[in-house]
């Protein structure tokens, strides 16, 4: 029997085919550099098909996933203009769906830098239902090989393994910081991230042991494709080593059940579409 005419698609919507599991377009090994500087007119002029609020959509395949980057903020606005400089070009040559989420902390109480991660993951999908992998980015990490594709997989991926500042070398086995990725099923079977960790360190290793607590292993990519660029800084004010941190990493199996995603309390103050990014201002309060 002939097909319906009104089953074949019309001249107005395109079907396009699944985007490769390898991209096609990639270069491999980036030089990454940080000592020109960056004008944001710059980064726009040469992201003409990003849309408003970071948003791109592959023209000529449809994406497996749609990728929410989240990335903690406060006070870092030129690192952020190296982050979208490289990634955007990155992140289109990868093929993927995606949307920039800059979650800015407000005030100047101590930073959390989990909390502002949990709070991402939710606002990215009030504004997105679709959202189905969740990328955490630092604002000061930029990957040196296109190949390390920001894409979930059947486990929760670390993707920020080999960065200069550690020699390019993981610097211990259970390390989980920096860039990471979870779908959305594996984000809520830890419940999320910790809420509890205020000021430097702890919480990518308290992110660590949910993920082993919870039966999934870290999955990573070849150390030669994993490396990254740290953009140098000097310690932030309101974001010293929280000396806390080692007894609570010793007791994520108590508290992952009550603290997290579940249990995250905070103020959206504003959310503005920008050009490259979608800010998001937000009161996350303070340390008890
Ligand atoms: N962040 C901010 N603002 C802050 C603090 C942290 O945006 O005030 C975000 C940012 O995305 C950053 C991430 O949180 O990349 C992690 O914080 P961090 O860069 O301070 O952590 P890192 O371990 O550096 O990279 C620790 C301080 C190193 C000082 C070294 C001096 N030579």
């Amino acid at each position: 029997l002939p097909e319906a005419p009104s089953a074949r698609p019309g001249p107005t919507a395109p079907v396009l085919p699944p985007c490769p599991d390898s991209p096609p377009g990639l270069v491999g090994r980036l030089l990454i550099e940080f000592t020109s500087p960056m004008p944001l007119e710059r980064v726009q002029r040469e992201n003409p098909g990003v849309l408003l609020g970071g948003r791109y959509t592959p023209p000529d395949c449809t994406p497996a996933q749609t990728v929410a980057v989240i990335i903690p903020f406060r006070h870092r606005e030129h690192h952020l203009r190296y982050w979208l400089h490289y990634l955007h070009p990155i992140l289109r040559r990868q093929r993927l769906r995606y949307g920039i989420y800059v979650v800015n902390q407000h005030g100047e109480d101590t930073f959390n830098r989990a909390k502002l991660l949990n709070v991402g993951f939710l606002e990215a999908l009030k504004e997105d239902a679709t959202y189905n992998c969740f990328i955490f980015s630092d604002v000061d990490l930029v990957p040196m090989d296109d190949r390390n594709l920001y894409r979930c997989g059947d486990q929760p991926r670390h993707f920020a393994i080999a960065m200069d500042k550690f020699g390019f070398r993981l610097p211990y086995a259970g390390y989980f910081g920096g860039v990471s990725g979870l779908n959305k099923s594996q984000f809520l079977r830890i419940n999320g991230f910790p809420n509890e960790y205020w000021g430097w360190g702890g919480e990518d290793d308290d992110i660590f042991n949910r993920i082993s607590l919870a039966g999934m292993k870290i999955s990573r990519p070849d150390i030669r494709i994993g490396r990254y660029r740290m953009i140098k800084h000097d310690r932030d004010k309101h974001n010293e080593p929280n000396p806390q941190r080692f007894t609570k990493i010793q007791n994520t199996k108590l508290t992952m059940k009550r603290d997290g995603i579940g249990s995250v309390r905070y103020q959206v103050l504003e959310v503005s579409r920008q050009p490259l990014f979608t800010n998001i201002t937000v009161d996350i309060g303070r340390p008890p």
